[in-house]
Formats: C-alpha cells, sequence, structure tokens
C-alpha cells in the first residue's frame, strides 16, 4: 500500500512522512542530498503565561445587555476587552542532511522512493554507475529512535557526511562519535497572520523559561570508517550504514512547564545507547509488530484498483476517476496510518500538522484549533480501531481542564471549567486575539471545552471501560457541564441562552452589516445539549449524582429550542440571520448531526431534514476538512453517492504554495486546506467508516451510505459503540454477511430491511425484534457471531 514517487521531492509537501508520534520525519529522498526534516512533538515556543483576563468579567454583564438589545456592532466592539495573548507556535526541529559521495545519477530511470502504509517505511533506491544504492527510514515506536539504513550493493562503496541543523538557535558538537544538536526554543513566536515587530523572540539561555531541546545522531557501519566532527558524521567505505536520530526537549508534562531537571542530553544519550545495541534488522522486526499490530487490524476492500502498480501519486491523484476505488483505500488507510504515526499514548495530541511542520512560523500556530479541527483529528480513532491513540487527546483534555477552571473563574466567574477556539503545548484555555487584535468570530467561542468532553464520552462508548467513565471521564464531562450551567442566562422570552454567542468562524448579516455574536447559536446550543445528556447517561450507567440528574434534566427543558428557518434549513443562529458566506466552510450548526448525535431521524426528523437542506445550500465545496466534515455529514444523511462526492471532490491534486478554500490533496496525499492541515486526511478516514457502519443511534446500521460505485467489497475490523468489532461483506449494494465481535458481552441490536440469521459456533440464535426494522440478540463477551443476509431465507426472528 504504497504513496511512491521516480523522482526525490521537490518541496515539503512532496516528502514521505513518518512518526512514531513523539519523533516526525519527512523524507525527501534526494539523490546526492537527502533531506529529512525532523520534528519532536514537545518542541513549542513559548512557555506557561498568564491569559486569563478579569476585565472580561467586569464587561460580561454589558456584553450581554448589548446582545439582549440586539446592538451586535458595540458587542463585537466591545469584545476586544475581553480578549487574551496569542497561543504559541509548534516548531520544526530541524533536518537531518545525507551528503553522498557517488556523483550524480547516471539517469533516472531506476530510481524510486515510496512510503508502504503497512510497514511504516520509506524506502529509496537508484544506480549510480554500477552500484545500487538503497535506504530505509522508519520512527520506531518501541525503539524511540527515527532510524536510517543505507547500503551499497559493492562493498565499500558507501560514503557521505550526515549533518544535523536547525531554523532555531542551536549548536552542534561531537560526543564521542556521535553528533548533537541543542539550544532553547524561542519565549514567543507570533502567528503568522498577526504582523508585528519581532515575531520570533529568544531569552537568554542561562535564565529563559522556555524549552532546550536536544537531538543526537549516531551511525553503526558494516565496513569502512567513522570520523565525527562538528559538521557531521563522516562515513567513507562502508557497504552499509545503520543512522539512529534522537530527539527531546525539557517539557514535562506533568508540570505543563519545563523542567530544568529533565535534561534533554541525557533523555537522548539513554536512547541512543538503547537503540544501538540491538541490530538493525532487530529494530526493523519490532518496529515492524509495532506497527502492524495497529495497521492490520481494519481491511477494506471496495472494488478493483485499475491504477497502473508503478503510477506515481500524484499523477494518480489527478488522473482519479472516481474508478480508482485503490486510491479510495488508499485515503482511507492513510488516516489510520498518520494517527498511527503521530499520537501515541505519551506523546502530545495530533495538532493542526500532525506532528509534521517545517515552518518557523507555521501556519496558524500549527496549534491546537478546538472549534473543529482538534476534534476532528480524533473522529477515527474509535471507529477505526485505534482506541488506544485517542489517549493523546483525552489526557491533554485533562490538562486544559486544570487551566479551564481558573479561566471560567477568572474571565466568566463561573464554576466548572471552560477552554476557547486554541489551544497550545501549555494548555492555553483563554480567548486568543492579542487583546483586542483578533476577531471575535473567531476568539469568543468558549465552547471548546464542551465539545472536547464528546470524545471523553465516545472513548467509553466504544470500548465500555466503566472504570474509565467514572474515574477519569465523567468527572471532567461533569465539571464542563457545571461551566455551561452557569453561562446559560435567561433571554427576554424565558428562554435558557448563551451569550455572548458566535457560530464559529461564520458572521451574520444585519441590518447594519456583518457581525459575529449573536446569543444562542445552533453550535452552543447542540454542544450543550448533547453534553447534558451525556452526563445524564454516565451518571445513570455508572449509579451516582442523581440530584445533579435533575438538575441538567430541567435546565434542558427551558433551553432555547433549535428553529427552522425561511429556507427550511436548520438555522445557525437564533434568528433567521443571512449568511456572510452561504458557502461557508464552517457546518457548525451541523454539529448535532455529526460528529453529534443529538440529531436523527428518528430522535427529532423535521431538525434532521432541516439540517439536510443546510446542508445542501452550503454546497460541496471548501476547504479539506470541510470537505471532509461533509463526507461524514452526507454518510449521517445515508447519501453515499453524495458522500463520494465529497471524496472525489478531496482527491484533487493542489501544489505546494498554494492558498485559500478550495481543498484538496498534495502529491504525499496530505490534505490541504490549502495550505496543509492534518484534519482533513482524519476526516476523510472517519467519513469513509461513517459511511460503512453507523452506531450511534444504540444499534448497528450496517452500509448506510453505501455509493452505487462501491458495488461489492468487504470491510473488516471496524469498531462500534457498546464494544463491538464489525466486519461487513456486500455484493451488489446489499450486505451479505457481517461478523460482530463482542468484548462486553452486551445485547446486539441490528437495523436491516433484509432477514437475518445470527450464529454462533454454528448454532442459530435467536433474535427479539426490539423496534421498527430493528433485531437483537444476546451476545457473550469474546464471543463473534456470523450474520447472514438473504432475501430467499426466512428470518429467524
Ligand atoms: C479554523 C478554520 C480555518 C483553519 C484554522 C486552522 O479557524 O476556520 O479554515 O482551518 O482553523
Amino acid at each position: 500500500m504504497n504513496i511512491q514517487f521516480n523522482s526525490p521531492a521537490q518541496n515539503w509537501v512532496e516528502a514521505l512522512p513518518i512518526g512514531n508520534g513523539k519523533l516526525g520525519g519527512m523524507v525527501f529522498g534526494g539523490v546526492e542530498r537527502e533531506r529529512i526534516a525532523l520534528n519532536e512533538d514537545t518542541l513549542w515556543s513559548g512557555y506557561p503565561r498568564e491569559w486569563n483576563n478579569p476585565v472580561a468579567q467586569e464587561l460580561l454583564p454589558r456584553m450581554r445587555e448589548l446582545v439582549s438589545q440586539q446592538k451586535y456592532a458595540e458587542a463585537d466592539e466591545l469584545s476586544k476587552q475581553m480578549m487574551g495573548p496569542y497561543t504559541q507556535s509548534y516548531l520544526p526541529f530541524g533536518d537531518l542532511h545525507i551528503w553522498m559521495e557517488h556523483g550524480p545519477l547516471d539517469s533516472n530511470q531506476l530510481y524510486q522512493r515510496r512510503l508502504d502504509i503497512s510497514t511504516g517505511i520509506v524506502s529509496v533506491t537508484y544506480q549510480v554507475g554500477e552500484v545500487q544504492y538503497s535506504r530505509e527510514v522508519l520512527a520506531s515506536y518501541p525503539d524511540q529512535a527515527l532510524v536510517v539504513r543505507l547500503t551499497a550493493s559493492k562493498p565499500g562503496q558507501l560514503s557521505f557526511r550526515a549533518s544535523l541543523e536547525s531554523q532555531l538557535r542551536a549548536q552542534t558538537a561531537v560526543e564521542g562519535e556521535e553528533l548533537t544538536l541543542f539550544g532553547v526554543a524561542p519565549e514567543y513566536v507570533a502567528p503568522n497572520y498577526y504582523d508585528v515587530e519581532h515575531p520570533v523572540r529568544y531569552g537568554e539561555a542561562a535564565t529563559t523559561k522556555a524549552l532546550h531541546f536536544h537531538g543526537r545522531l549516531a551511525a553503526v557501519l558494516d565496513g569502512g570508517s567513522l570520523q565525527a566532527d562538528e559538521d557531521g558524521l563522516h562515513i567513507s567505505g562502508a557497504s552499509e550504514a545503520v543512522l539512529y536520530f534522537s530527539a527531546a526537549t525539557s517539557f514535562d508534562p506533568i508540570l505543563g512547564a519545563s523542567n530544568r531537571s529533565r535534561d534533554p542530553r541525557r533523555l537522548t544519550a539513554e536512547a541512543i545507547r538503547a537503540v544501538c545495541i540491538r541490530k538493525y534488522e532487530e529494530v526493523r522486526k519490532r518496529h515492524l509488530e509495532d506497527h502492524r499490530r495497529l495497521f492490520d487490524r481494519v481491511e477494506l476492500h471496495l472494488g478493483e484498483s485499475i491504477a497502473p502498480a508503478n503510477l506515481p501519486t500524484d499523477q494518480r491523484i489527478v488522473e482519479y476517476g472516481s474508478d480508482d476505488l485503490g486510491l479510495v483505500e488508499l485515503l482511507f488507510h492513510y488516516g489510520r496510518y498518520l494517527l498511527i504515526a503521530s499520537s501515541r499514548p505519551g506523546t502530545t495530541p495530533a495538532n493542526l500538522q500532525g506532528l509534521w511542520n517545517e515552518e518557523l512560523r507555521a501556519p496558524w500556530s500549527s496549534n491546537y484549533t478546538l472549534n473543529i479541527n482538534a476534534e476532528m483529528n480524533y473522529w477515527p480513532a474509535e471507529s477505526c480501531n485505534l482506541s488506544e491513540l485517542h489517549e493523546p487527546l483525552l489526557e491533554f483534555i485533562g490538562r486544559l481542564a486544570v487551566n479551564g477552571r481558573e479561566t471560567a473563574r477568572i474571565n466568566y466567574g463561573a464554576k466548572g471549567w471552560v477552554a476557547h477556539h486554541n489551544a497550545d503545548l501549555w494548555g492555553q484555555t483563554a480567548p486568543v486575539g492579542e487583546y483586542g487584535d483578533g476577531d471575535p468570530i473567531w476568539v469568543l467561542w468558549p465552547m471548546g471545552g464542551v465539545w472536547l468532553t464528546q470524545h471523553l464520552w465516545e472513548h467509553y462508548a466504544f470500548g465500555g471501560d466503566e472504570a474509565y467513565l467514572r474515574d477519569q471521564a465523567y468527572p471532567l464531562m461533569k465539571e464542563a457541564a457545571w461551566f455551561c450551567l452557569d453561562w446559560l442566562v435567561m433571554n427576554k422570552e424565558g428562554f435558557w441562552v448563551t451569550s455572548p454567542s458566535t457560530s464559529p468562524e461564520h458572521k451574520f448579516v444585519a441590518e447594519d452589516g456583518y457581525h459575529a455574536i449573536s446569543e444562542a447559536t445552533t453550535m452552543d446550543i447542540s454542544l450543550i445539549r448533547e453534553l447534558f445528556d451525556n452526563c445524564i447517561q454516565a451518571a445513570e450507567l455508572l449509579g451516582i449524582d442523581g440530584d445533579f440528574v435533575e438538575v441538567l434534566r430541567e435546565k434542558k427543558k427551558g433551553i432555547l429550542p433549535l428553529r427552522i428557518g425561511r429556507q427550511k434549513q436548520l438555522q445557525e443562529w437564533s434568528l433567521d440571520f443571512k449568511d456572510e458566506d452561504v458557502h461557508h466552510r464552517h457546518v457548525s450548526h451541523l454539529v448535532g448531526i455529526y460528529p453529534g448525535r443529538l440529531i436523527t431521524g428518528s430522535s427529532a426528523p423535521e431538525l434532521f431534514k432541516a439540517a439536510r437542506t443546510s446542508l445542501e445550500l452550503r454546497g460541496d465545496g471548501g476547504t479539506g476538512w470541510s470537505l471532509g466534515w461533509k463526507m461524514g455529514l452526507w454518510a449521517r444523511f445515508r447519501e453515499g453517492n453524495r458522500a463520494e462526492q465529497l471524496i472525489s471532490n478531496l482527491l484533487t491534486l493542489v501544489k505546494d504554495g498554494e492558498s485559500g478554500q478550495r481543498g484538496g490533496v498534495y502529491a504525499n496525499l496530505f490534505d490541504a486546506h490549502p495550505p496543509f492541515q492534518i484534519d482533513g486526511n482524519f476526516a476523510a478516514t472517519s467519513g469513509i467508516a461513517e459511511m460503512l457502519l453507523q452506531s450511534h443511534q444504540d444499534y448497528l446500521e450496517f452500509l448506510p451510505a453505501l455509493p452505487d460505485r462501491w458495488e461489492s467489497g468487504f470491510v473488516r475490523g471496524l469498531r462500534a459503540r457498546g464494544g463491538f468489532e464489525v466486519s461487513l461483506n456486500w455484493q451488489d449494494g446489499a450486505i451479505r454477511e457481517a461478523e460482530v465481535i463482542s468484548d462486553m458481552g452486551r445485547g446486539c441490536v441490528v437495523l436491516t430491511d433484509t432477514p437475518m440469521q445470527v450464529r454462533e459456533d454454528g448454532l442459530l440464535i435467536p433474535l427479539t425484534p426490539v423496534g421498527e426494522r430493528l433485531l437483537s440478540f444476546p451476545t457473550k463477551a469474546g464471543s463473534r457471531y456470523i450474520l447472514k443476509f438473504d432475501m430467499q431465507q426466512p428470518s429467524n426472528a
């Protein structure tokens, strides 16, 4: 399963990504000079600082008054004083360069560069003269190192220099035969959209609170000689060489700050010592076992692939007519690959660019953008059977809650915890905007924490770990609900509303122009209602907090109902305003359809229908992530062909350097906003899973949105809520057979139009009808059930 080229990368979005959650590399595959752009997941600018703003609390009553008087321009203006500082930026570590001494290629013909996503290994092969050269590059999770093996087909023909460089303030040194690169991160990096003098600021090395970082490169040779100086490791006359790279910073996740006693130099020394003891074959084997354990959990076959085996991926994207179903499979698995590579237990969550960033001032600081992007990164985690890779986000929510309690108290005088639309390594929870520079349309959105709690609940819903729900998830959900209880205010009509309220990042049109702030946007109301529902369900399940459940139930009754507007659409705002942009990339008002489960065809048919109209009005365009979101939405509306249209739209080749609102993918299949943003990759994966299997209504629905073109195929290993692993086989557009493995022994309910038979170990299991088209059967934990669907056969109901 390859992303492949027959020439080296000319730019970063043609390079091939590898990662072990902590260390990331982008492999260019240059012949005379290899460049591997390096990242370390905790390398961010800045340090914890005061971001809360007590003025916000003083102004809140006035703000609410302005909103209730519909003085929107004044409300927007006032919000400037409620802002805090911008978040800090995710930084590039540097580059590993390998300067080959074999001279130029005679001909390009024999050059190949590929990433096999099923192994997590990049390979580069080419020939110079009579000698065949090859490289393998991998990022090992078990051995915590980035590894490059270089070989020459003839003995003694391998000579090169390997050097380390960084855009940050750093220096190199030699320790024994190892090359090191170390320095300190800037104390401040301004977002790329913030025009300011000195956008990158360093402190004094001895006193700075910014992070210290350290990288270390070692070489193990077969034959030849190794000599190290500050210019690099000089290898000459070898037949094979293996380079090991490790990097670390002084970031302490428990403190949430730099910790001087966490010496990154010692950490890289330990990592390199440990990996160098092993032979390359063993490191490779351990990497493969680890990668396959995760990657092989899911298989997908949508039809025959028509692309020639050696077609370079960028050409394959250009030639994609919807017939190259192999490219859709690749896109699906790539999202899983990228999650495996960017999010492992103990690492930071995948940011806007996952783990990979080459720019000092990355787009939008490559931070955590909580009004869609950070959540989207984790949409495939549960449904695509990578539940343990959800952990970095779930842990991060816990860190945000600690800071968010202070922000809730200081900025709003509220209980519970709050987060706004941006966060960073330091767990910023206050609004950004540099105290007035920002625009309320993105700054003033205190729903970041509320949306994130959906992940806590979903992790439980899929996995069923009650201890996790009780000890970790529910307390954070409950405290987010406390914030909402305080944040909701009664409006003139007597409804509980949020105020100030924005619909991320879309302005409405009022008589006097475009505005951000009004009251009770559909997104606010949807997220809060769903949080309350999840809290109620969790508390009842755990058998605790009866009084709190009553409070939530009571409050829910008075919350402003969602409304249907003049175009029969689900209103985005509580008043039926006109849109700033009818095709706006955000579809925030549809969050209750997907990824939420607030509005379904059966729970609220009118709203469901109106939401479909809203999606229709938004159109099929947008940034990469917007296309990905719409894919999932059309899947929830059970319209496979529309979802497939969005996949086609995403499979449009975008060139390096473009920017704007027309999404697509780069040559290396990275999602393009453009610029590169990884969220669209993850949404494409979860969207495809959602087309094949849904479980958000407490029953399994097989192939809810199968496009006509995906006539026959199979998927193995998807996960459904309730602790089920599900495989499906379909022919001529209809489900033939399903396999359900039950983890927890819960009853399994299936929605089916077709008669169904269920067997365990060959024996028929009795089915109980539990609703219209719903059949239920009991399961035992650890058992496997075969479900057969056949028009000819009577159901064993
Ligand atoms: C949100 C989106 C932008 C971009 C940014 C990182 O603000 O509206 O399109 O994805 O996040």
